[in-house]
């Protein structure tokens, strides 16, 4: 039987602190999450943010909404929380005197966006207003700490929150590092990002955090040659700091991956 990740535990057999929550831009206790599969709502487009497009959840994670563009495929969805600022109610666009676009990617001709419009809109169930949270404020300043655990979204892998590290600090910017994986998902981010949470927020979501990963760097083209990937893929509840044994092999240096970018999958 695996035990389950506790922070608690992790926090003290890795000797490390917790962020503190003043220094994420996100709500004191989490937004609650009132949306329902299907409903329908105006996002930017992440892939063109200047567009305002129409989006429909499908589905819901904790405080957040996992949302695709009406006419877009379904490659492309993304995550955003409840009282992001990136979503808002049907009717908002036009009422500041903009005009909804079709996503990139938008997989009709563009001539029959108009129609398209018409038609996504045309009966939908419109989110109402009161679901939509405001977004909380910037901190003011840049308080996070080498070494400070948080809770932080996988980028390669955005409906995964994950235990994380600050591994350095420059001046509004944080290099979030994920806990037993080697750099291979580590990215730097504002301060401020949306993507980064504290301690305990997916216990209070109700999302799912991921356990660590189990300290052993491994990518997609390398696991093909272990004889047992399943074994070196697997998570577990390892402190990041500590090394774990690598699997002795082929006179692979322990450690060394290939590069980020070709991530595990
Ligand atoms: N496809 C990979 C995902 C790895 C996720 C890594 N994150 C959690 C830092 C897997 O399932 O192993």
């Amino acid at each position: 039987a695996k035990e389950q990740f506790n922070w608690d535990d992790y926090l003290k057999e890795t000797e490390s602190v917790a962020a503190p929550l003043h220094c994420f831009r996100q709500s004191r206790s989490p937004p609650t999450n009132d949306f329902k599969v299907g409903m329908k709502l105006e996002a930017h487009d992440p892939r063109n943010v200047t567009s305002v497009c129409i989006a429909t959840v499908i589905g819901i994670t904790g405080a957040r909404l996992r949302l695709r563009l009406d006419g877009s495929d379904n490659k492309n969805d993304f995550w955003r929380l409840v009282d992001s600022s990136d979503i808002q109610p049907i009717g908002t666009c036009e009422k500041k005197g903009g005009m909804l676009q079709p996503p990139l990617g938008f997989q009709m001709n563009a001539s029959s966006w108009p129609m398209f419009l018409l038609r996504t809109l045309n009966g939908a169930e419109m989110a109402p207003a009161a679901f939509f949270k405001k977004e909380p404020p910037k901190p003011v300043t840049n308080c996070f700490k080498v070494g400070m655990k948080l809770e932080a979204i996988d980028r390669k892998n955005p409906y995964l929150i994950c235990p994380a590290t600050i591994g350095d600090v420059k001046g509004d910017e944080v290099f979030v590092t994920f806990d037993g994986w080697r750099g291979a998902f580590d990215y730097w981010c504002r301060c401020d990002s949306r993507d980064i949470f504290p301690v305990g927020w997916c216990s209070l979501t109700g999302d799912a955090l991921q356990p660590p990963g189990n300290n052993v760097s491994i990518t997609k083209s390398s696991a093909k040659i272990q004889s047992s990937p399943s074994k070196v893929t697997r998570r577990s509840m390892q402190s990041p700091q500590k090394s774990a044994p690598v699997p002795a092999q082929r006179g692979r240096k322990p450690g060394r991956g290939k590069p980020p970018g070709q991530s595990a999958v």
